[in-house]
């Protein structure tokens, strides 16, 4: 599980979590715990999407995958307790002002998580291979695939304190929304694009796979101006929030202007 977890990612998630929950003004150890949380599910993810029965990849973060450093039962066994471990912290202390807000939080996770969120979407991917997908279906996938965490990540940090009213939460969700699909379409851009050393990960699998990306559906400058189209978005849905929402913006720019 230190494996996994440790020692490597880009921790874009966490880092939502945390800029969400500040601007929530949240304590830091709640953002701290919903945080990790998500790091963890997504850790799990990664683990289980790497073994031979999904993309079977041998490379994440730089080093062997953990199927490939381990065996296959010690990395469904990884995932299963990264999972189990995230629920456990959301769980444990107080992490919103009342107990009903913390219980939405948990449920919040775990739609994220489950078929209507990431393991979902991961469904549709695999079932997908080398067919043809519209771009409303590629976003469907994409939305649940890694833009519900991305999703969760933003809100279960606002969560965490009580500063936004139900409107400004709304404007949060649209920011997390627009940088959770924002994401996938640089993702795919990526995959198209870089090498493998700077990615850590095997580079050009998804078109080796006959997987449907924004690339393969839209083409690359297209979907580069998609990328930039939900930038702007991102940037107009925090708006209102003026120089508190400066992290949000930063990490809008970051998840569209990076390079690996
Ligand atoms: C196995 C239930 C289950 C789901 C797997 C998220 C996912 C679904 C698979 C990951 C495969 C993948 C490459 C998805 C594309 C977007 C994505 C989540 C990339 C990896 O996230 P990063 O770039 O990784 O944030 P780091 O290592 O930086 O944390």
């Amino acid at each position: 599980m230190r494996y996994a977890v440790l020692g490597g990612g880009k921790r874009v998630r966490p880092l939502l979590a945390f800029a969400a929950g500040e601007l929530a003004r949240a304590p830091t150890e709640r953002i701290d715990a919903a945080a990790c949380a998500v790091e963890l599910i997504h850790a799990y993810s990664l683990v289980h999407d790497d073994l031979p029965c999904m993309d079977n990849d041998v490379l994440r973060r730089g080093k062997p995958t953990v199927h490939v450093e381990f065996d296959e039962a010690t990395a469904i066994l990884v995932g299963d307790s990264l999972q189990a471990l995230a629920f456990e912290m959301l769980a444990t202390g107080r992490l919103a002002d009342d107990a009903s807000t913390q219980l939405e939080m948990l449920r919040a996770a775990a739609v994220a998580s489950g078929t209507r969120g990431m393991a979902g979407g991961q469904a549709i991917d695999l079932a997908s291979i080398g067919q043809v997908l519209t771009l409303p279906e590629l976003e469907f996938m994409h939305i649940l695939k890694t833009g519900a965490l991305i999703r969760a990540a933003v809100t279960l940090g606002a969560r965490c304190g009580s500063a936004l009213s139900a409107e400004e939460f709304g404007h949060l969700d649209r920011y997390a929304k627009c940088v959770g699909l924002a994401f996938q379409v640089i993702d795919d851009v990526l995959d198209a694009e870089a090498p493998t050393a700077t990615l850590g990960k095997t580079a050009g699998k998804d078109a080796a796979r006959g997987k449907p990306t924004y690339v393969s559906v839209i083409g690359l400058g297209r979907a580069r101006e998609l990328a930039r189209a939900l930038r702007r978005d991102a940037h107009a849905a925090v708006e209102g929030f003026g120089a508190r929402a400066e992290r949000l913006r930063d990490l809008a720019d970051f998840i569209v202007l990076r390079e690996f």
